[in-house]
């Protein structure tokens, strides 16, 4: 295929280093050894689609494919499976048939989207720190937070063993990292996430997407 054909197959992921929904698909590209370039999106802030791979939503990631775009994480790193071959087993949120597992899926996306309204509305408004809506996201992220670190071994043991991959596991290790990261919440006290994360960390998909400042 001449150079120019096999660029145009290639994959793109339209996203930012800095961001946990963009990291989730990197991994699993990195997991099913899917080949891709990314596409950064330098200014958050802009209002025009087209920055977001035509995203009307105006978020990261995105994916775009010889078939067409994929809008949101989740929808990325399931063409990003069936590009794949062999497919790995990989554990959805669907099938998180269990309150335990299912309530954790939620919190770890509800927490991911909160924590992506303080960034934003700090880099927005430097002094909003006070209000009202504030507060109260940041306490309903702390008490996901305690949610999941208090369940966090019946979580991880109710997993299907027979797996490859979960959704949930790669979604729960970039919101925890990444709130280190941003330094939105401290979190050396979540003993049983922080041991969660550093067993999934020795993952070569781990090393290859670290969190960094797009230059
Ligand atoms: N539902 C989307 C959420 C994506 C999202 O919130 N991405 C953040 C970056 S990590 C974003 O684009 N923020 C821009 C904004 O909030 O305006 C998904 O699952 O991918």
């Amino acid at each position: 295929m001449p150079v120019a054909l096999e660029e145009l197959a290639r994959p793109v992921i339209i996203g930012r280093s800095s961001s946990h929904f963009t990291r989730i698909t990197r991994i699993f590209a990195a997991e099913m050894r899917i080949d891709y370039s990314l596409r950064v999106v330098r200014d958050l802030m802009s209002s025009d689609a087209g920055d977001y791979g035509g995203n009307p939503a105006l978020r990261i990631p995105v994916l775009q494919t010889p078939r067409g775009v994929w809008f949101g994480a989740l929808n990325v790193c399931r063409e990003l499976w069936r590009q794949s071959n062999p497919r790995p087993r990989v554990v959805w949120p669907e099938d998180l048939d269990e309150p335990v597992l299912a309530n954790a899926q939620e919190l770890v996306l509800q927490a991911m989207a909160t924590e992506v309204s303080l960034i934003m509305a700090k880099a927005a408004d430097a002094s909003s720190d006070g209000n009202a809506h504030q507060a109260k996201m940041r306490k309903g992220l702390l008490n996901m937070m305690s949610w999941l670190e208090g369940n966090a071994r019946s979580v991880l043991a109710a997993l299907p063993p027979q797996r490859d991959l979960s959704f949930l596991e790669v979604s729960l290790f970039c919101l925890v990292t990444h709130l280190e990261f941003r330094g939105v919440l401290p979190t050396a006290s979540y003993s049983e996430l922080n041991t969660f994360c550093q067993r999934f960390a020795t993952r070569a998909s781990i090393g290859e997407t670290p969190y960094r400042f797009d230059t």
